[in-house]
């Protein structure tokens, strides 16, 4: 029998969804020594919180989140507030020995990145952050292609998330379901929401970046705020596109927007080495494209590989080859690997710490923005 693992959410958004689910199907499908258990949510809406307690089955409501920190039947806080308040609920719950389960992009910026990762090794608790592209079995066997060496020397690495939901001026700022369109809540706007789950992987699968050189816009600068019910400046950047330069030598393009018109979530990456590539489309996240420059010429070419077999990563869990599953499944995934790290001792990844080289390319990535020159990263 798996021992049980009791969980304290906080904030019940969309990410409150994802991981709740998360944890309900993962030991359904992973074979586990531990079990979470939806102990308790925590949100300043009573009413909300109740009803989101009661559809995903938390067995109790915590309106203030240092009660949840404090309480003695809670391991794990799992944070999906808007980003200005995980560097201060982190820091509470590492001081408190809890394990903590952090919302993407770890924090407002690299400053704020650095304390929390020194607070969690401080106190000796496991951390993860939700990047959970990191494990569509796609991606992840685009890792194990990369680490077997199949591409050789990189050369390149492009990625783009594009999305068109903000495109309206009549579109407020600020409050619950927009707060990512408030810099005072979100920190940034595409680098820190979007941008940081391109840099996540890019760095996972090509190694550090040296520096970077970027452009950013605000396309609709003024908008009506939610909480003051004022038109207010807006402070995020809407599009940014930038140049990196890998430390293994190769160069990178990246480009995020939420004014692409048409396009609601496309990420996509690609990678070029020596003896091949890899591409992959969030639309189409089963498939993995793959070219090796190595097969016979006259069948060379680019493969779509269908990532449904029990061969491929985390597929050998679900059902049989040839059935495909979704983007729910990666946080199934990251739930999996953080539960087998603690069983195992070895932390998953990423954790605080590795989370806060992202948050490092992002702070060079709108300093350059800023000043529009070449950006030392860290
Ligand atoms: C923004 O629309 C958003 O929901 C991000 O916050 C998520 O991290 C991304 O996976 C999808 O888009």
């Amino acid at each position: 029998m798996p021992k049980p693992l009791n969980i304290g959410m906080i904030g019940y958004g969309f990410m409150g969804r994802a991981h709740s689910n998360a944890y309900h199907k993962v030991n359904h499908f992973f074979d586990l020594q531990l079990q979470p258990v939806l102990k308790a949510v925590c949100a300043r809406d009573a009413a909300k919180a109740r009803a989101f307690a009661d559809t995903w089955g938390y067995e109790s409501v915590e309106p203030d989140w240092r009660k949840l920190i404090e309480r003695k039947d809670i391991d794990v806080i799992d944070i999906c507030t808007p980003n200005n308040l995980h560097r201060e609920i982190a820091l509470a719950a590492a001081q408190a020995g809890k394990m903590i389960l952090c919302e993407k992009p770890l924090a407002m910026n690299s400053k704020e990145g650095a304390e929390m990762a020194a607070a969690v090794e401080k106190a000796g608790v496991a951390n993860m952050v939700w990047y959970n592209y990191r494990r569509v079995p796609a991606v992840t066997l685009a890792k194990n292609l990369i680490d077997e060496g199949r591409l050789g020397r990189i050369f390149h690495y492009r990625a783009v998330f594009l999305q068109d939901w903000t495109i309206s001026t009549d579109l407020p700022q600020g409050g619950l379901a927009l707060w990512r369109l408030d810099v005072a809540a979100a920190g940034s706007g595409v680098t820190g929401d979007l941008l940081a789950h391109c840099i996540d992987t890019a760095l996972w699968l090509n190694g550090g970046i040296d520096r970077v050189t970027a452009m950013t816009e605000t396309f609709v600068q003024e908008r009506k705020h939610n909480l003051t019910g004022k038109v207010e400046p807006v402070g995020i950047d809407d599009a940014c596109a930038f140049l990196a330069r890998f430390k293994n030598g190769s160069l990178a393009t990246f480009e995020s927007t939420r004014y692409a018109r048409g396009h609601k979530a496309l990420y996509t990456f690609e990678i070029n080495g020596e003896k091949g590539s890899i591409q992959w489309d969030l639309h189409d996240l089963h498939r993995l494209s793959y070219f090796d420059h190595r097969d016979e010429g006259r069948l060379r070419g680019w493969r779509s590989i269908h990532i449904t077999d029990g061969d491929h990563p985390y597929m050998s869990k679900w059902w049989v080859p040839g059935l495909q599953i979704g983007y729910e499944h990666s946080f199934v995934h990251q739930v999996a690997d953080f539960l087998n790290g603690l069983a195992n001792n070895q932390p998953a990844s990423p954790t605080f710490r590795d989370a806060l080289e992202t948050q490092k390319v992002c702070d060079a990535v709108l300093e350059s923005g800023r000043t529009a020159q070449w950006v030392e990263v860290g």
